[in-house]
């Protein structure tokens, strides 16, 4: 039985590699195994497992899909309500947050969270740029990650720069398969550079041309570590688009919420004014973030 993982998808023809040969090949799906399994735009995302079936001129046929273990999805850009498969199975999302240069908001921060949560993702934060921080703003620094910690998450202090931190970062992703979130600005390309130096180089190597030979960047794309594990590029990803998410359940991607929750008089409590909630005591008692609770009612009001 041939087993493979998905490289690359442009949604007609994809790029496989065996997980026990390391061959790449160039895969198709046959016509009647994609209407009949398949309501998505496309069929096959980046990081899917796969079997295949070898054929002449080295192309694999894809006869099987192993169930996602998780998944990004984005609305198709017309206006029909089909989603788009962009990658799956993702081991960890490392979101670069930068304090100047840019600035990242809390906001921004607490979007990309709420996202990786409701798509099962763990999280690594990294603070990048540190080498550009003054002794206040490495305070300031330290109460957002005190904030963060404090939840549950992991964080990091980098600098793409000066190569800080670099290895712990190395460690914390090696063979798993990761994504970067980011502003742009905030140092994802300098930092996966620093992790290593000629992916970039490998990434131009591997054709990144449509059927027409136009160059396109529009799909996302696995690039394998040296040290073990891959990335997983998607172009244009800033942050994850918030997926579809219903009032009641937004308090269920805070993590903090979602631990008092259950101490709250009425089981049906959102934690805005209702009487003996057990979160809002936990605001007041300083273990659950001010800041993070009051995006949490912003939220809520924006999905009203
Ligand atoms: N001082 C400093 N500059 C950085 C660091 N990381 C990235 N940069 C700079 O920030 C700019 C944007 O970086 P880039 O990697 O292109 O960001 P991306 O848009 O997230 O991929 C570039 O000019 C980098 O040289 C860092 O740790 N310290
Ligand atoms: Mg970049
Ligand atoms: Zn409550």
């Amino acid at each position: 039985m041939n087993e493979a993982i998905v490289l690359k998808s442009t949604g007609s023809w994809y790029l496989v590699k065996d997980i026990t040969t390391g061959k790449v090949y160039d895969a198709r799906i046959r016509g009647k195994f994609k209407k009949d399994k398949i309501r998505n735009t496309n069929p096959l995302a980046v990081g899917d497992r796969i079997q295949y079936e070898l054929e002449d001129h080295d192309i694999a046929w894809i006869t099987k899909i192993y169930p996602r273990k998780n998944y990004i999805i984005r609305k198709s850009v017309n206006l029909s309500k089909e989603t788009h498969i962009i990658a799956s199975n993702i081991d960890l999302a490392c979101i670069v947050f930068t304090l100047k240069h840019p600035q990242t908001s809390l906001g921004f921060l607490n979007r990309c969270l709420i996202t990786c949560e409701a798509y099962q993702i763990p999280v690594l934060i990294v603070f990048n740029k540190i080498d550009l921080l003054s002794e206040t703003e490495l305070e300031e620094l330290q109460e957002i990650e005190k904030i963060y910690q404090n939840i549950g998450y992991s964080t990091l202090r980098i600098s793409a720069l000066t190569n800080l931190h670099i290895e712990e970062l190395k460690n914390k992703i090696k063979n798993k398969i990761s994504v970067f979130i980011g502003h742009s600005g905030s140092g994802k390309s300098s930092t996966i550079n620093a992790l290593q130096e000629n992916l970039n180089l490998k990434v131009a190597t591997i054709s990144n041309y449509n059927e027409k030979g136009k160059h396109t960047t529009t799909f996302a794309q696995m690039y394998e570590w040296d040290f073990g594990g891959a990335i997983i590029d998607i172009p244009g990803i800033k942050e994850f688009e918030l997926v579809d998410i219903h009032k009641e359940e937004l308090q269920d991607y805070f993590p903090e919420i979602l631990r008092e929750k259950v101490y709250c008089k009425y089981n049906n409590c959102l934690h805005i004014n209702e009487p003996q909630c057990a979160v809002i005591e936990a605001v007041k008692e300083g273990r659950i973030s001010e800041k993070r609770y009051s995006h949490y009612l912003k939220l809520m009001q924006e999905l009203k």
